[in-house]
């Protein structure tokens, strides 16, 4: 077993009071409220008797520093102080206090006052945007605060944490004020922060600014780090291409498609010059040739037409290519439960089918970050099943080999992603069925915590527990596409806040590294396969050669509450899915497997009383499930679970369907029931031979789940994305 172990490279400047040395794949530069209202004549920081000199000439270094930090491939925030034009999220403290003043004479105007740059601090205001010297790139984090602080009322913990952040180069205006607060409050949240002296720039004199950096470093780094540009310009230089700098001019001959499709392999081409076209016009090749593999992984498929003119469309739409987001033309597909606008939405259920007027919220975001559309797949009808059996469009398969089943509900989403026909897709997830097929399909599935990305849209399977999923090539991709599509959806009933409690980071020293995690109880384990139980030990001595140390816990909430899903009352929701009394009417037009699941639904003449007792208990077992992902000495960060116990054939399946799809759900009916979030990850692969008992060549993929609890998704998908690390081929 070889693994590879963390790789990024870490950097080290001279700095007070000590040396900063900081991980570029886990540094993000932090660029503090570079506004007009506070770099420009007429804004507000002049109208309140703020010097300009100073803070303007700050504006070439921080420049500088950000051309750096881009080049290096550091992550990029940058952040706005100011107010929604009801002033609403202001308190009357920082609305009137400074005018208030007995003596004032320079507070003439506050915010939300008329000034020339427009009403001051206030958001769409033209003061209030960052100075185009400075502008955001398409895909960098812009927050926008009430706060002098970065954090109060913000994501921006949130954003940092789902990047895997842990180190901050800090710039920005003014020095006594945003940027030295925000140090303080990234400090307290675990972030080890390095302001840079000339990117920084105040109101007051040298002294003051000198007297706040000074602050900073004082006793040992009580706060933290302060250091000069130029060390860090040289420290940063060797790293200079790695998203080739932003002044580079595609070369003439526009490269080749090589046929990564990864998301960061596709940003890096377009860069230097590849055509969305050229990358249609391979992709529908093999798209083409999949067809005879597989004749099933599609419900419709977007003309290659459609697609060359859609790319043709993005090409000209974003001709600047060192401004381009973070999607432009990465191909994807969309599970056919997720409504594109004017395209049916049959969720594999023809009679059912409709055709919507408006696309789903998520389908939305990855279109307007530039994603390529590229067709709906297959699926297990009414999203009801783990096993890709159970469609009238057809039975996919594995992409491994043609006997095995490809998993489901989501069946066409990872054979799609896991053939290479596109670089993403989007998936739903109320069982397992984000987690399954990624988990046959050698691909990444993964379910973030409920309510995080907008369900607006989409066909309900079991509205109260339906999740969406993002089947991606790589756990960094499928984080990639979280982080584009999360957001708090006013209109989805079931979203969840964005602001949340978090936890801190752990930044440095041995915590940084080491994680906790557990692993079912053996009997639990049996019912897997021998083969899986042989691949799941080896990952758990992998899980321990990274840092992971095991840790004991209680497994019944997650028993209890994944059987509570099709053995409790839960599973009759599908049934509430449905168009009153369509099932009675309709039962001839469906899935025989799916009448035959029903009618057990309905024989069981279920009582409201069944369904409180259910839900009383799903919110025992979730509460006792916080308990075992609880921040404390005694809790775990990771479940780890085979993503499912077997690997069945497609004759296997259809011979015994219900049991079948029952078992391949043993670990991951909970993660809806519990409000946890998962992701599947591939776990190397074994001899057909050893799982068949026979001589058949060829491999099968094993696939472990790291789930974690309600929103700690950022923690798991890090986790997971070092275990997937190791499988990397050491260079
Ligand atoms: N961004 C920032 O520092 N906001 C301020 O209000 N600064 C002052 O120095 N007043």
């Amino acid at each position: 077993m070889t693994i590879k172990k963390d790789a990024s490279p870490v950097v080290s400047i001279d700095a007070k009071p000590y040396a900063f040395s900081f991980p570029l794949k886990h540094t993000a530069l932090l660029v503090i409220d570079m506004q007009r209202d506070f770099l420009l004549a007429k804004g507000f920081g002049e109208i309140q008797g703020g010097n300009l000199a100073d803070v303007q000439a700050s504006i070439a270094p921080t420049r500088k520093l950000l051309e750096a930090s881009r080049g290096a491939g550091l992550t990029v925030v940058h952040t706005r102080e100011g107010h929604v034009p009801d002033l609403s999220d202001c308190p009357s403290s920082k609305l009137v206090r400074q005018a208030a003043a007995p003596d004032n004479t320079q507070h003439k105007l506050t915010i939300g006052e008329r000034g020339e740059l427009g009403r001051l601090l206030v958001r769409g205001e033209y003061g209030h945007d960052i100075i185009d010297e400075l502008r955001p790139l398409p895909g960098e984090v812009v927050i926008d605060k009430p706060g002098k602080g970065t954090f109060w009322n913000t994501t921006i913990l949130h954003k940092l944490k789902a990047r895997a952040i842990t180190h901050l180069i800090v710039s920005g205006v003014t020095t006594e004020c945003c940027f030295a607060t925000s140090i303080r409050e990234a400090n307290d949240r675990g972030f080890e922060c390095c302001g840079i002296e000339e990117a920084t720039s105040g109101y007051n004199d040298t002294n003051f600014k000198c007297a706040t950096l000074d602050m900073i470093h004082w006793s040992q780094g009580l706060f933290g780090f302060i250091a000069s540009l130029q060390p860090l310009l040289d420290a940063l230089e060797p790293f200079g291409d790695a998203r080739g700098s932003s002044a580079s001019t595609p070369p003439q001959t526009p490269p080749d498609f090589d046929g990564d499709l990864a998301i960061t392999s596709l940003q890096k081409a377009y860069k230097k010059g590849l055509s969305p076209v050229t990358l249609a016009e391979t992709l529908y090749n093999k798209i083409e040739a999949y067809q005879k593999v597989d004749p099933a992984v599609w419900i419709h498929l977007e003309s290659k037409e459609n697609v060359m003119e859609a790319a043709k469309a993005l090409a000209a739409k974003y001709s600047d290519r060192s401004a381009l987001p973070p999607l432009f033309g990465v191909p994807f597909s969309v599970k056919d439960s997720i409504d594109v606008a004017g395209l049916p939405t049959t969720t594999a259920c023809p009679p059912l089918a409709h055709i919507p007027s408006a696309s789903a919220v998520v389908y939305n975001k990855v279109i307007s970050e530039g994603a390529l559309f590229i067709g709906k797949t297959n699926l297990d009808q009414l999203a009801t099943g783990l096993t890709g059996c159970r469609s009238p469009y057809g039975i996919t398969h594995s992409v491994f080999n043609k006997d095995y089943i490809s998993g489901g509900s989501s069946s066409g989403n990872a054979v799609s992603v896991g053939a290479n026909l596109v670089s993403f897709s989007l998936a739903t997830d109320t069982a397992g069925s984000g987690r399954v097929p990624a988990g046959f399909n050698g691909v990444v599935g993964y379910k973030p915590t409920r309510g995080l990305i907008s369900f607006r849209g989409v066909t309900p399977a079991c509205i109260s527990l339906d999740c969406i999923a993002i089947t991606a090539k790589n756990v960094s991709d499928a984080r990639t596409i979280w982080q584009l599509t999360e957001g708090h959806d006013e209109e989805d009933a079931y979203a969840k806040p964005e602001i949340a409690y978090e936890r801190h980071v752990d930044s440095i020293g041995p915590q940084a590294k080491s994680f906790k995690f557990s692993i079912p109880p053996a009997e639990a384990l049996d019912i897997c396969s021998h083969v899986h139980r042989r691949l799941f030990n080896e990952t758990v001595k992998r899980l321990q050669s990274l840092g992971g140390t095991l840790t004991p816990i209680n497994w019944t909430p997650f028993q209890r509450g994944g059987e509570l899903l099709y053995d409790g009352t839960f599973v009759s929701e599908r049934l509430a899915s449905l168009p009153d009394g369509w099932f009675a009417k309709n039962r001839a037009l469906l899935h025989p497997v799916i009448v035959e699941l029903m009618d057990k639904v309905v024989a069981r003449n279920s009582s409201a009383v069944d369904a409180y007792r259910d839900l009383q208990a799903k919110a025992l077992y979730t509460r006792q499930a916080e308990k075992v992902f609880a921040q404390s000495a005694a809790g775990t960060d990771v479940l780890v679970v085979p993503t499912a116990p077997n690997h069945w054939r497609i004759d296997e399946v259809l011979a015994d369907p219900i049991r079948k799809n029952s078992i391949l759900g043993e670990f991951t009916h909970c993660g809806n029931v519990l409000d946890l979030c998962g992701v599947a990850v591939p776990a190397g692969t074994y001899p057909l031979a050893e799982l068949a008992g026979t001589k058949e060549a060829g491999v099968l993929p094993f696939s472990v789940t790291f789930l974690g609890g309600s929103r700690m998704d950022a923690s798991v998908l890090e986790i997971a994305r070092r275990f997937e690390e190791s499988f990397a081929p050491s260079s």
